[in-house]
């Protein structure tokens, strides 16, 4: 309950296994922190299996392979797997996908050409569906998931105001990421009359990636027909007792909007159709990405736990 801290993570050693026929070996690159791994530590059902007290954190990471005895991998391959907080693993090779540093660094298989970056992609296209004119407003801005959405809604056409917790993370998406407005909530008192400010028409569409008070603000805000993507609700996720609410759903009858979460992995089947669009905006320069990287294999948890308090501006990325 609460923030983790670091007392509650162990560094633990056991021996690499011995290959069996088919498998690979793989030494970690990158690892990925992300705000879901609070989930598997809550103790509270989630849609991510839990890890249990003494087990290895799950995640994604990039991994070179390093011995294989799978004629699909030659020592050298660099691929995208989910491996956990550790620095090897062995793997049948089903489900990794292999990365070409040619195409983009391979970092970005754990944020905008990977998990947050279709997160982004089906959030807002394939739940908003937002059409040219109309205005997007995004919390959780200058995040892995929330930087890119802003982006795709711009390309889209769209009105974008930003919501994030910084005044260098405001500055990075207006002038970056192309918002077209932002504020700062932490040095906002009012963030209705701020959104009424920054979003004159009325609020289209809204990708919510925080919830509570912000998103209590945005219901008051929005345009008739609004649709809003629920993706995370970070908010809440160290809460150490359940808010009571949503109390303000009677705004969803005047405005006859749509409210609905989703979860990245159901999208997996199009990941193939939408990866190469992104790369294309990446090449054109519609698309700017930024990597928050924390060095070194002993930091994941610090890591993880200034990732749940804001520290990070875009992906944050541990580098083994
Ligand atoms: P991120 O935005 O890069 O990092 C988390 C950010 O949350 C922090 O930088 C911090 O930024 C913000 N935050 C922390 N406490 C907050 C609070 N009390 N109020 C408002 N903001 C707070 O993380 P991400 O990987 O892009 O994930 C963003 C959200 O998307 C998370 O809620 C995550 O669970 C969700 N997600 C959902 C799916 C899905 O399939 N549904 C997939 C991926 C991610 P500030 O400085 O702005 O506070
Ligand atoms: C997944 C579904 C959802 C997944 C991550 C998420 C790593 C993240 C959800 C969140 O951050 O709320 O299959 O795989």
């Amino acid at each position: 309950m609460g923030l983790p801290k670091e007392s509650d993570f162990r560094l633990a050693d056991a021996p690499v296994p011995e290959l069996g026929d088919g498998e690979i070996l793989v030494r970690a690159m990158y690892l990925s922190v992300d705000p879901y791994m609070r989930g598997r530590i809550s103790g509270m059902k989630s849609y991510a299996a839990p890890t249990e007290i003494g087990g290895l954190m799950q995640g994604g990471g990039v991994a070179r392979v390093i011995e294989t005895k799978n004629p699909g991998f030659s020592v050298g391959d660099i691929v995208d797997i989910y491996m956990g907080w550790q620095e090897y693993a062995v793997s049948n090779g089903r489900g990794l996908r292999k990365l070409d540093p040619a195409v983009a660094p391979v970092s970005t298989a754990l944020g905008v050409l990977g998990m947050p970056g279709m997160t982004a992609y089906f959030g807002l296209l394939d739940i908003c569906d937002p059409k040219p004119g109309e205005t997007v407003v995004v919390s959780g801005a200058a995040g892995a998931v929330g930087s890119i959405v802003g982006q795709i809604a711009k390309i889209k056409g769209c009105h974008t105001a930003g919501i994030a917790g910084g005044d260098d993370k405001i500055t990075w998406i207006l002038d970056e990421c192309g918002y077209d407005a932002a504020f700062n909530y932490k040095t906002t008192d009012n963030y209705s009359a701020k959104l009424k400010e920054l979003c004159p028409n009325g609020i289209d569409v809204y990708f919510d990636n925080v919830g509570g008070p912000i998103t209590d603000a945005v219901f008051g805000c929005l345009n008739v027909g609004a649709r809003i993507s629920i993706c995370g609700q970070i908010s809440q996720y160290n809460n150490t007792q359940v808010e009571m609410g949503p109390r303000l759903l009677g705004a969803l009858i005047v405005y006859r909007a749509k409210v609905q979460g989703f979860l990245v992995s159901d999208y997996a089947p199009r990941f193939s159709q939408a990866l190469p669009e992104m790369a294309g905006w990446i090449r054109s320069g519609q698309i700017k990405y930024r990597e928050d990287i924390v060095e070194g294999f002993e930091n994941l948890p610090k890591a993880f736990i200034g990732l749940l308090q804001g520290e990070n501006i875009g992906k944050r990325i541990v580098k083994v």
